[in-house]
């Protein structure tokens, strides 16, 4: 056996956390503890292949034996199909059974790459094992590591592989931490590497967990960083970079998930029924921890250049304090404005927070004080959408900025806005989501006209807009 990743590296833990947050994502299952996700959709149902900690309570260290599949079809209801693959399949090898990823070979079997702490000389290698279908049954596939210390120009710490076949069917394999992201291509037996291992470039602040993938021509990788500008020290956030090449440059492209209740984080980001997810753990189960932690996903929009959101956190358990059901597409909108304060955030309007009270600025807020009178928020699609309601939570401070007077709904025609025909009262409360009702309109536009009280201005902490038909918060 060799020697154990120290506790406080492994984790980069300084600090241990074991409350719930308000607003934290549900987990894919509270009866055991699961981390280091990967997904991988086959047919209709979503595959999360997953570690399993099992340290006891207040334990300083991982203990990972085995990993676990979890499937889905409707990615909010996983089935733990049970332990699928464990660390005593590996002869090699004998502790830590880190995160893995699998991978459909072009021969149709399905190879599980996974971390484990081998037998031999140095540190954390990486096993393959393969399988008729993406249960299983997985063996061994070669009988030793694909990654070793051993390997020329190894990370520093072999672990977390990301594997990716592209469309000329080459596969790739990321992996690595303390800073040592490696990469190399993969022969077709996808069990052996094809030329050398490189160090590739432009991903900036790399720790660990790289998560490949592609959308349109681009390549993207997601990894965790622990750098103080996104994450407090000791803790991982996400960041991604893209490249229109598999094996780099890279170029970073910001942060895509903030910070969790554990330590570490661990990404994967997949498309599933035409809704992209962003998997990742915390420590929100109860009796979580940095080495007891939860696999959960949440949703991931795309803006119109290309770039990821910010992945917003949520409870994962539907509609929250008053939020109407159905299927938001806000977020997936282009906003814009008559008018915003310079230190506001537009963006607040559609990050699908969910507002504690009308002065709840915590994920930002639109605002358009010192202006008074008729202002606008608008909302654009690359195509028409079919909207039969909107919900407006305003931004009240208390200060310059108050509920206001009236407002109204309106769509573009094609040629010109019009007020949505037939709708409701565009309701003016506070701390509550004011719900306008109308037949549903087919448009790439909607716009919300505010018209503020004398001697304020007005400001709204997220608008929805509910696509027509849609009653279920999963949508
Ligand atoms: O779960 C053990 C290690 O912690 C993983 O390999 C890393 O990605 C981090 O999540």
């Amino acid at each position: 056996m060799k020697r154990r990743w120290p506790a406080a590296l492994a984790a980069g833990l300084l600090v241990l956390l074991t409350g719930v947050p308000a607003g934290a994502a549900a987990p894919i299952t509270t009866a055991i503890y699961t981390a280091d996700p990967a997904a991988l959709v086959v047919g209709d149902t979503l595959y999360l292949y997953t570690g399993h900690d099992e340290a006891p309570p207040g334990g300083t260290n991982f203990v990972m034996r085995d990993w676990h599949v979890f499937t889905s079809t409707d990615a909010a209801t996983f089935t733990d199909q049970g332990a699928r693959l464990a660390v005593s399949d590996f002869s090699w090898a004998g502790a830590d059974a880190w995160a893995g990823e699998v991978e459909r070979g072009a021969n149709g079997k399905y190879y599980w790459y996974v971390p484990v702490n081998g037998n031999g000389a140095g540190w954390m290698d990486i096993g393959v094992a393969v399988g008729d279908s993406p249960l299983g049954p997985f063996r061994d596939a070669k009988g030793g590591p694909l990654v070793s210390d051993g390997t020329p120009n190894s990370s520093p710490l072999n672990i977390d592989p990301t594997v990716f076949t592209d469309d000329d069917g080459q596969v790739y394999m990321y992996w690595g931490s303390y800073y040592g992201l490696r990469a190399a291509r993969l022969n077709p037996d996808m069990t052996s590497i094809n030329g050398s291992v490189i160090t590739p470039s432009g991903v900036s602040n790399f720790w660990e967990a790289p998560w490949m993938f592609k959308r349109g021509g681009t390549y993207y990788l997601a990894y965790a960083a622990n750098d103080s500008g996104c994450s407090a020290p000791g803790y991982a956030c996400i960041r991604y970079a893209t490249a229109s090449n598999p094996l780099g440059p890279w170029t970073h492209r910001g942060v895509v998930l903030d910070q969790v209740t554990s330590t570490t984080n661990h990404p994967a980001i997949i498309e599933f029924k035409g809704q992209w997810y962003m998997v990742y753990h915390n420590a929100n189960a109860p009796g979580g921890g940095n080495f007891r932690r939860s696999v959960t996903l949440d949703k991931l929009y795309w803006n119109a250049d290309g770039t990821m959101r910010k992945v917003v956190q949520t409870t994962g358990t539907g509609p929250g304090n008053g939020q109407p059901a159905g299927t938001n597409l806000a977020p997936s909108a282009a906003a814009s404005t008559s008018y915003v304060s310079s230190w506001e955030t537009l963006g607040a309007i559609n990050d699908g927070y969910v507002p504690t009270g009308s002065a709840d600025h915590s994920h930002g807020a639109y605002g358009n004080w010192n202006h008074q009178g008729t202002e606008w928020i608008e909302y654009q699609w690359p195509s028409a959408r079919s909207v039969d309601r909107v919900a407006t939570y305003w931004f009240d401070d208390d200060l310059g900025i108050d509920l206001p007077a009236s407002c109204r709904v309106q769509y573009w025609t094609g040629g010109a806005y019009a007020d949505v025909p037939g709708q409701s009262a565009c309701g003016v409360a506070g701390n509550a989501y004011n719900v306008t009702t109308f037949p549903a309109v087919s448009t790439t536009r909607l716009r919300l006209n505010i018209t503020s009280r004398p001697g304020y201005s007005t400001g709204v902490l997220e608008w929805m807009a509910l696509q027509a038909g849609t009653s279920s918060a999963a949508g």
